[in-house]
C-alpha cells in the first residue's frame, strides 16, 4: 500500500513538476511539425522552447549562487555566513584541488544537479540533512550555494572551474575586498568579461567593518564608477562583513529574491510551454497515428502492376514460352512455320536481358504506358491511402500526408517501366525436357527420311528390273516402310503430347514471372507511396509523443 502511494506521489509530482520532459516534448513536437503545420505557429512554439531553454539553464528547480572572488576576499567566509554553519575552511587557499564547495537547500533531485556540476561528494552539503525542517530558511529551498576556488589562482584549471560555474549560475556573487577593489586585473581579467551576465551579477565589498564608517560611502560610489567602466551598469553592490554579519541579511533578501523570481519564471514557463504544446496539439489533431492497413496496401500495388501492364508481360511471358517450347518439341516439319509468327516478348523489347538492352541502346520497353483509366486508378488508390492513413488527424496533417503520398508519383511511369526492364522473366532458355524432346524428333525425322531413302532405291531398282536384294521384314512388315511410317506418326503423336505438357510449362512460367513482376513493382510502390506516407505518420507519432509529454 505504502509503495503504491509512494508511486502515486512521484507521479503526481512529475506530473506537476518536471519542466525538463515538457521542455523536451515540446522540442520534439516542434521538430516533428516543421514543415508540416503552418510556419507561424512552428516558430511560436520554437522560440517557446529556446527561452525555456535558456532560463532553465541547468534546472528550473534550483537556483545555482556562485560565490566568485579572489584569495583572502572572504569568498568561505561569506559561503559559511549565508549557510550559517562554518563548513568552508576559512583563511585556507586551496591549492590541492580546483573543486568548488557546494551547499544545497533542501535535497530533492539536489545529488542531480550536484552531479551535472560535477561536485564531488566530499564536498557537499545538504541544508536539511543538518537542521530540523522548521529552522530551515524555507525561502532559501531549492538554493545551490557554491564556493568557488580562487579565481586568482595560479593554476589553469581553477580559472576552467570558474569560468565554467559562472556561466551556469543563476546569480554569481562577486567578493571584493577593500585593499583590492580597485585592483585594475580583477576589473579588465575578471569583471568586464562578464558585462554580457550583468543581470546575474552581484557585487560585495567585504571586510566592511575594517573600513571606517566615514570612508564607506565614497568607497561604495568609487565601486560604482569602476562597474561603469567595466560595463557593469547597475548591477548591485553590498557592503558586508563575512565577521560580525553586517550586511548579509540584505544579501540573503537580494538570493531569495532571485529565488522567487526563478519560481515565477519557472511557473511562467510552464504555463508557456503548456500554451505552445496546446496550440500545436489543436493544429495537428489528438487521434493516434495508425499504422498502414495491409489491404490498401495490397490494393495500391495491384494498381501499380496493372498500370506497368504486368499482366501485358505475365500473358507475353506465357505465350513466348509455349510458342518457343512448341516450336522445340514439335514435329520439325511443320514447325518451322510457328517461325513466321513474331515472339510475343520480341515484340516487347523484353527478352533481351540486360546486355542485349546495352546493345541496343534502348532505355525503355515497348510494353504500353499505362492507359488513362488505368493511371486514374492509381490516383484513386494513392489518394485512398493517404486518406485512410490520415484519418483522425487535423486537416494540415492530412494534407502533408496527402501531399507526401503524391510527392514522388511524376516519375512513375519511368520507374514501373524501369522496373519491368530489370526484372529477370525466367524465359532465356527452354526447358530442359523440351531439348531432349527436340533431339529425338530430329532423331524420328532421320528415321522416316532413311525409310523413306531406302524405299525409293527399293522402287527405282525395281523399276530398272535389278534384282533386289531381301528387305528385312519385322512382324511381317518391312523395315523401310515400318521407318517412314513410323517416324512420321511417332513425331506427330510426341508433338502432341507435348503441347500439354508444353501449356503447364507455360502457365508455370507465368506465374513465376508474376511473382518476380510483382516483387519488382512493390518495390517501386515503397519507395515512390509507402515510404514518404510513413514518414510523415513517423513524424506525427512523434509530435504525438511530444505533446503527450509536453501537456503530462
Ligand atoms: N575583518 C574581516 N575579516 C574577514 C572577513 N571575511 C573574511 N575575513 C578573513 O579573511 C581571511 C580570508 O577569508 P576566506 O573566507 O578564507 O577568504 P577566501 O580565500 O576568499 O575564501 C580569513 O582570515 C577571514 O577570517 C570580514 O568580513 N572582515
Ligand atoms: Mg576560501
Amino acid at each position: 500500500m505504502t509503495s503504491l502511494l509512494e508511486a502515486a506521489k512521484a507521479l503526481l509530482k512529475r506530473g506537476s513538476d518536471d519542466v525538463g520532459p515538457r521542455l523536451a516534448g515540446l522540442e520534439a513536437a516542434t521538430n516533428a511539425a516543421r514543415g508540416r503545420l503552418d510556419d507561424a505557429l512552428v516558430d511560436d512554439a520554437a522560440a517557446v522552447v529556446e527561452r525555456a531553454a535558456g532560463r532553465l539553464k541547468l534546472s528550473a528547480d534550483h537556483t545555482v549562487v556562485a560565490i566568485a572572488g579572489a584569495t583572502g576576499s572572504g569568498k568561505s567566509s561569506m559561503f559559511n555566513a549565508l549557510v550559517g554553519l562554518d563548513i568552508a575552511a576559512v583563511g585556507v587557499r586551496r591549492p590541492t584541488t580546483s573543486w568548488a564547495s557546494a551547499c544545497v537547500w533542501g535535497s530533492d533531485g539536489a545529488d542531480e544537479v550536484l552531479d551535472w556540476l560535477e561536485i564531488p561528494h566530499r564536498h557537499r552539503v545538504v541544508r536539511d540533512s543538518m537542521l530540523d525542517g522548521a529552522r530551515a530558511d524555507r525561502k532559501l529551498e531549492g538554493v545551490v550555494l557554491l564556493d568557488l576556488p580562487d579565481h586568482d589562482s595560479t593554476e589553469v584549471s581553477h580559472h576552467l572551474e570558474v569560468d565554467r560555474l559562472v556561466r551556469l549560475a543563476d546569480l554569481m556573487i562577486w567578493v571584493l575586498d577593500p585593499q583590492k577593489y580597485a585592483d585594475a586585473a580583477i576589473h579588465d581579467r575578471y569583471l568586464a568579461p562578464f558585462a554580457s551576465h550583468r543581470n546575474v551579477i552581484v557585487l560585495v565589498l567585504n571586510h566592511i567593518d575594517t573600513v571606517p564608517e566615514s570612508r564607506r560611502d565614497a568607497m561604495l560610489a568609487d565601486i560604482h564608477r569602476l562597474l561603469d567602466q567595466d560595463g557593469l551598469t547597475g548591477v548591485p553592490v553590498f557592503a558586508v562583513s563575512a565577521r560580525d554579519g553586517t550586511g548579509i541579511a540584505e544579501l540573503k533578501r537580494e538570493v531569495t529574491g532571485r529565488v522567487a523570481a526563478k519560481h515565477a519564471a519557472r511557473t511562467r514557463m510552464v504555463a508557456d510551454l503548456r500554451a505552445a504544446a496546446e496550440r500545436l496539439e489543436a493544429a495537428s489533431g489528438q487521434s493516434d497515428a495508425q499504422a498502414l492497413p495491409r489491404g490498401r496496401v495490397a490494393t495500391l500495388e495491384s494498381a501499380f502492376a496493372e498500370a506497368a501492364g504486368v499482366p501485358t508481360v505475365v500473358a507475353a511471358v506465357t505465350e513466348s514460352t509455349r510458342v518457343r517450347a512448341n516450336r522445340a518439341t514439335g514435329w520439325p516439319v511443320t514447325s518451322w512455320l510457328s517461325r513466321l509468327r513474331p515472339d510475343p516478348l520480341r515484340r516487347l523489347h523484353l527478352d533481351l536481358g540486360a546486355a542485349g538492352k546495352h546493345l541496343t541502346g534502348r532505355s525503355r520497353t515497348s510494353v504500353p504506358e499505362a492507359t488513362q483509366v488505368e493511371r486514374a486508378r492509381v490516383d484513386t488508390e494513392v489518394r485512398a491511402l493517404a486518406d485512410e492513413a490520415s484519418a483522425g488527424m487535423s486537416r494540415a496533417w492530412a494534407n502533408a500526408v496527402r501531399r507526401a503520398s503524391t510527392s514522388r508519383l511524376d516519375d512513375l511511369g519511368d520507374r514501373l517501366d524501369a522496373a519491368l526492364g530489370r526484372t529477370d522473366l525466367g524465359v532465356a532458355r527452354i526447358p530442359v525436357w523440351a531439348g531432349a524432346v527436340r533431339l529425338l524428333q530430329w532423331l524420328l525425322v532421320l528415321t522416316a527420311i532413311g525409310g523413306g531413302v531406302w524405299l525409293v532405291v527399293l522402287a527405282v531398282m525395281g523399276y530398272l528390273q535389278v534384282p533386289q536384294p531381301d528387305t528385312p521384314r519385322w512382324q511381317g512388315w518391312p523395315v523401310p516402310t515400318l521407318m517412314l511410317l513410323g517416324g512420321v506418326a511417332a513425331g506427330l503423336l510426341l508433338a502432341l503430347v507435348c503441347r500439354l505438357l508444353v501449356r503447364l510449362t507455360a502457365r508455370s512460367r507465368g506465374r513465376t514471372a508474376h511473382a518476380r513482376l510483382t516483387g519488382a513493382i512493390s518495390e517501386v510502390a515503397r519507395e515512390l507511396v509507402i515510404d514518404p506516407v510513413e514518414a510523415e505518420l513517423a513524424a506525427y507519432r512523434d509530435l504525438r509523443a511530444g505533446l503527450d509529454r509536453a501537456l503530462k
